[in-house]
């Protein structure tokens, strides 16, 4: 994505995408990973395209990528492996081994991190003993990898690091009492660095490589993809919830300081750090990821599905006949999703839903009622009560999720932008190369003033509102 960013007259706020590439994982004798290689590949061709579209290099360089994972270099640099992807099986247990160690709620009290099974701490108390760690000398996780790369300059970031369960979200800094306790190694981590903070300028060789001329600097961003999105919803005030979609839908507030309680633990809520010093109070949801799956199921049957036929079809589908608990991380690893949602809402008690149509409309009626109990949660758990639910990120382009959302929710949803991350991430770049100036909310009023979000209001029907009422109190989940 190249973005043209100024706050000069009436302001200017652009993306242009020069370059998408597919991000497919690839299992190896039996274990999932990244085609990290790939993805510097389609790195390097974007920065080439970068460079040809606008006939001169970037200003700067700033890399967001998803969370917790990394990869670990030796000591002349070189990777050791290829990165393990977070959804891999390799953690299973490691949760409840480090809670036995711990106990959880010293480790949420610590960390104020949600309990999900691929946690970096996790992956690395699986990883113990590993070939690849016992040679390790740094571990970066995978925004930090990709501009080492490009640098030559090892950082860690910290909205990114504050996935890994090892910071402490009050001081927003590494907690050595849980690496210790745990026997992880925080030497391994590069120094932190901030979004906004300079993370070296592009090396001779990937100048050659994409045809740019020097220097181009690097900028930390929001390298977390969440933080990113976040900074970029473009909500005045601080009345506000968010969900973040895509893979995943992530829902909650944005909050000046963490919330610790063992309540909010209990609720499952995660303190992840973001821009600006702000605190991502929220909780994750499988996300469109239950309907992608479905898709690459139905397209390996030999019967594929055209998305936008599907949602045509799944809005004349009854809603609520069928739902499953959209925060299960029994939906974590890929495989056969229809029937794992059919089977999920047979058990919650409801009619199985059969057609493609159906499972469509069973996934989107689950996600809108795990936004609705998320958003909530976090209003109750925090004391911070909202007035409006902002969707980022691709699912602002899905009508029908985004009027489930807002009659789910029963509060008005302001859809867009969907390159909410692309953004949040150029602006924080533009605003350390002084092409714009102020605060969160400044930027803020520069993406209302440029972007046109689309708003649907909740249903004021009696009936439908009492169905979606009925459905969150049946839908209640037990506290972990
Ligand atoms: C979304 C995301 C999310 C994490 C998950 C691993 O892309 O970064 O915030 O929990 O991926």
């Amino acid at each position: 994505m190249v973005g043209h960013v100024s706050d000069r007259g009436a302001g200017t706020l652009r993306l242009d995408e020069v370059h998408r590439f597919p991000n497919r994982p690839v299992r190896i004798a039996g274990t999932l990973h990244w085609d990290i290689l790939s993805l510097y590949g389609g790195v390097l061709d974007g920065l080439r395209a970068a460079g040809a579209a606008a006939g001169r290099a970037p200003a700067s360089v700033g890399v967001d990528t998803w969370a917790v994972d990394y990869g670990l270099l030796d000591a002349s640099g070189a990777l050791l492996g290829n990165p393990v992807h977070y959804r891999d099986a390799r953690t299973e247990g490691e949760g409840e081994r480090a809670g036995a160690v711990l106990g959880p709620a010293a480790l949420y009290a610590a960390t104020g991190l949600q309990y999900l099974p691929f946690n970096t701490l996790y992956q690395l108390t699986a990883a113990r003993g590993s070939a690849a760690l016992d040679a390790a000398h740094r571990l970066l996780l995978i925004p930090d990898l990709i501009s080492y790369w490009l640098t030559g300059e090892a950082g860690t970031e910290l909205t990114n690091a504050s996935t890994t369960q090892l910071i402490d979200p009050r001081a927003r800094d590494w907690s050595p009492s849980v690496a210790d306790a745990l026997g992880i190694d925080l030497g391994l981590f590069a120094p932190l660095r901030g979004p906004g903070d300079p993370a070296g300028v592009l090396l001779p060789d990937v100048l050659a490589e994409t045809g740019l001329t020097g220097p181009v600097p690097v900028t930390a961003v929001g390298s977390h993809d969440t933080a990113s999105a976040v900074a970029a919803v473009p909500a005045s005030g601080n009345r506000f919830a968010y969900v973040a979609t895509g893979t995943w839908s992530l829902a909650g507030l944005e909050l000046d300081a963490p919330v610790l309680t063992e309540e909010s633990r209990r609720a499952n809520f995660t303190n992840e750090l973001g821009v600006d010093g702000t605190v991502r109070y929220l909780r994750n949801i499988m996300g469109l990821w239950l309907l992608q799956e479905c898709l690459r199921t139905w397209e390996a049957e030999g019967a594929p599905r055209s998305l936008d036929r599907l949602l045509a079809e799944a809005t004349e589908v009854p809603g609520l006949r069928s739902y499953v608990d959209a925060d299960d991380p029994a939906f974590l690893p890929p495989g056969d999703m229809p029937r794992r949602i059919a089977d999920a809402a047979r058990r919650s008690g409801g009619k199985a839903p059969e057609s493609p149509a159906e499972i469509t409309r069973c996934v989107l009626d689950s996600l809108a009622l795990a936004h609705r109990r998320a958003i909530e949660d976090a209003q109750r758990l925090s004391g911070r009560a909202v007035d409006t639910v902002h969707i980022v990120g691709g699912g602002a382009h899905n009508e029908l999720l985004c009027q489930l959302t807002a009659d789910a929710c029963g509060l008005p949803v302001v859809a867009g932008p969907a390159e909410a991350a692309a953004l949040g991430n150029v602006l924080v770049q533009a605003r350390a190369a002084g092409a714009v100036r102020g605060d969160l909310s400044d930027l803020r009023a520069l993406l209302r003033a440029t972007t046109e979000p689309r708003r649907y209001e909740p249903t004021r029907d009696r009936d439908a509102r009492r169905a979606w009422d009925r459905a969150a109190a049946h839908g209640e989940r037990a506290p972990i």
